[in-house]
């Protein structure tokens, strides 16, 4: 899957105006009739279902609309050039490089059917039927159609989502992901087989809730170590982060330290709400030691869950939770954007 490319954009070409007079049987001096030149496609951008990744820009670099054709005699404007629409998953955010390298934010098309104008096209040309004036009634001048607009543009995909499993690798998120979505992950006793964010809808009466695992995190992550600094990006846009710790490993207690480092590291994730799963309990060592891990974890101040993907002990509890507190997120989320909102009034009038 493809989650970052860039690309140059850019609008057709204005049609030409044109240059024609009037010449018709008992009609002489008819007087200049050249139509303007259509103007140019644009090209525009609009976050579709069908697409789930920006494969499509794998080999194409370039996105060209159409030209606008040329004006005609008989004041006939040249027809305008086919805009192009660029179809992207929903969650792509759309960056404009600045000559200095710096991306500035263009769009976010995070919800469906949002699309954005990124490159309009040239303006048609005027027909010498518009240079007419009184002093000069047969003008043999027309004026070129304008080059479309080209630019620069940067296409990023961030995963929008209720809930992130995020954890060491080999933890079991994709046992997890499993056992409460509908997705069919590949689970295997060695670490890193997830290479990819993977997506599953967890179904409930009120609605579906999206789940994504995304690879396993090492120490050093959001430097680019391992594979979980790349997809850490798609944990920015999620509601709940769900950490996963693997109950098995004997480092347990300053492993929730060290994804909780990484994870704070990472732009804008240190503030997302969590809840912290310890995984595998129904193995006999974990049991073991599951006092001594509770007593650690007591005081942490997010909810703490002692699961087994597998036996899917505590799995119900911590997915009503997680849904719980899922909802909470969503109703803040509304209740600031319903405060972003500025109603104008007009003044009554005396
Ligand atoms: N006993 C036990 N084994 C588990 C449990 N959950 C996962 N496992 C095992 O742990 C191994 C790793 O599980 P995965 O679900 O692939 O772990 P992951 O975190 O997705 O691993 P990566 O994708 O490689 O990072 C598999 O052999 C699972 O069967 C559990 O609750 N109990
Ligand atoms: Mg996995």
């Amino acid at each position: 899957m493809i989650y970052k490319r860039a690309i140059l954009v850019k609008g057709g070409c204005g049609g030409d105006g044109c240059v024609s007079f009037r010449r018709e049987k008992y009609i002489p001096f008819g007087g200049p009739d050249g139509g303007d030149g259509g103007d140019g496609g644009r090209v525009i951008i609009i976050a579709s279902p069908n697409v789930l990744d920006l494969g499509l820009m794998r080999w194409q670099k370039e996105f060209v609309a159409g030209n606008g054709r040329r004006g005609s005699g008989w004041r006939k404007r040249g027809s305008k050039g086919v805009d192009l629409a660029i179809s992207v998953p929903v969650g792509t955010v759309i960056f404009t490089k600045a000559d200095s390298g710096e991306e500035i934010l263009l769009a976010d098309l995070s919800t469906l059917g949002r699309k954005v104008l990124v490159a309009k096209g040239g303006r048609g040309g005027l027909g010498n039927a518009r240079f007419a004036t009184a002093v000069n009634q047969a003008p043999e001048i027309a004026s070129k159609g304008k080059s479309g607009e080209e630019r620069h543009i940067v296409l990023e995909l961030k995963l929008i989502t209720d809930i992130c499993i995020v954890g060491h690798p080999n933890s079991g998120k994709s046992t997890l992901l499993a056992a409460i979505s509908k997705a069919k992950p590949e689970i295997a006793d060695y670490p890193f087989t997830t290479r990819q964010p993977i997506l599953g809808v967890m179904p409930d009466d009120r609605r579906d809730f999206i789940v994504a695992e995304i690879p396993g995190l090492v120490e050093g992550a959001h430097l680019g170590k391992g594979l979980g600094n790349e997809f850490l990006r798609h944990a920015e846009r999620t509601r709940l982060l769900v950490y996963l710790l693997d109950g098995s490993s004997p480092t347990v207690i300053d492993d929730l330290s060290t994804l909780d480092k990484e994870i704070a590291l990472y732009k804008g994730l240190s503030h997302k709400p969590k809840i912290v799963a310890v995984n595998k309990i129904d193995l006999p060592e974990v049991k073991a030691r599951l006092t001594e891990v509770k007593q650690c974890f007591a005081g942490l101040g997010v909810p703490v869950f002692y699961i087994s993907a597998v036996s899917g002990h505590a799995v119900l509890e911590l997915v009503r939770k997680a849904m719980e507190m899922v909802d909470q997120e969503s109703h803040d989320e509304e209740r600031i954007s319903q405060a972003q909102i500025t109603v104008f009034r007009p003044k009554p009038r005396k």
